[in-house]
Order: structure tokens, then C-alpha cells, then sequence
């Protein structure tokens, strides 16, 4: 059984968040796109109480509850099984999905036959990247969709060594439109 990951995609994270990773939003019709190819859909959100240590290395963002820790608007969010929050408590980051506190991720997965993981969202050199590694190292099979993925670049190349890295930890880059329909 195969499984779609959506990561963090909040308005924080979109143009006018907080947070924006520059085109985040672009990712929205791509996902929305491939949702009717899988039986099993999950996402993770960021959810931070606001006065976590989290925000000593970056502008206040994901706040539980808050708009900006919402949805994207035009996310088809209705076709999500469970959503997983992460960073829930004050001194965690929660930059993968499988540190969620709110449920147990793997868990999940594994309770519905999930073997091939496929991982979209934001940002590709943050919680896409700690999420596929993580993915990995528990024994899924991992492609992350390139297409419905962006980062954060903080650091000019930051994307495109994460990308790297997911590589040579087996990772697999495949286009939306070639994700299989069953
Ligand atoms: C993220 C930076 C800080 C992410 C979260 O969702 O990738 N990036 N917090």
C-alpha cells in the first residue's frame, strides 16, 4: 500500500505567512492534483505554543490554533485520514512528521500496510527533508514528489543539498505526473 505525506502546508509557510518559503503556495495544485491516486492520505503541521524555544532560531510561525498555523485555503484538506502535529511543546522543533506528539506517524503507516511513502510539501530543506530521512531510516520506501515540493533556502543552495543528501540515503525524485494511479 502506498501512502501520501503532505508536510506543513500553513499558511505560515505560504506567501504572506510568517515564514514564507518563496513560491510555497505553488505547491497546492500539484498536491491537490495527486490526491485521487491514493487510498491513504496524511499531513503534519507545525504547531508551536507560542512561547517556544523553537522561535530563538526563527520568526514566530505555526502557532497552535492561529491562522497562520491553518491549511493553505485552497488545500483539498478534506481528503486528509489524520493530521499529526509536531513542535507541540516548548523545546521541540519538530522538524520531522515522525516526531508528532499528537499521534504516532509510524504507527499509522504501519497499521495501514503502508510500504511506499511518497512525501510532498514544505519546506524541502527542513521538515521534508527530516521527515523523508526519517521515513527512510524506518524502513519505508521513500520518493518525495519534486514538483509539489519548495524550500526555505535560508542559505543559498540549502535545497538542492538537501535534495543531495535524500539521495544518497535512497531516496527517490519522481514527477507528480508519474506517480502510479493505483
Ligand atoms: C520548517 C523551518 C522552521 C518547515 C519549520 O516546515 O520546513 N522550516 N520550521
Amino acid at each position: 500500500m502506498k501512502a501520501l505525506l503532505i508536510v506543513d502546508v500553513q499558511n505560515d509557510f505560504c506567501t504572506g505567512g510568517t515564514l514564507a518559503v518563496p513560491e510555497g503556495e505553488k505547491v497546492v495544485p500539484v498536491i491537490n492534483g495527486i490526491l485521487n491516486r491514493f487510498k491513504v492520505i496524511v499531513a503534519s503541521k507545525d504547531w508551536h505554543p507560542a512561547g517556544s524555544r523553537h522561535f530563538e532560531k526563527w520568526p514566530v510561525h505555526c502557532v497552535q490554533d492561529t491562522y497562520g498555523a491553518a491549511f493553505y485555503p485552497q488545500l483539498d484538506d478534506e481528503k486528509i485520514q489524520k493530521t499529526f502535529l509536531k513542535g507541540t511543546d516548548e523545546k521541540n522543533d519538530g522538524y520531522s512528521a515522525f516526531d508528532a506528539t499528537s499521534d504516532n506517524l509510524e504507527r499509522f503507516l504501519k497499521e495501514n500496510k503502508v510500504n511506499d511513502l511518497y512525501v510532498c510539501g514544505l519546506a524541502t530543506d527542513y521538515c521534508v527533508l527530516a521527515s523523508a530521512l526519517d521515513a527512510r531510516k524506518k524502513g519505508f520506501n521513500v520518493f518525495v514528489v519534486e514538483d509539489a515540493v519548495k524550500g526555505v533556502d535560508a542559505k543559498a543552495g540549502d535545497s538542492e543539498r538537501a535534495i543531495i543528501q535524500m539521495k544518497h540515503n535512497g531516496i527517490v525524485f519522481m514527477d507528480s505526473g508519474l506517480v502510479p494511479l493505483d
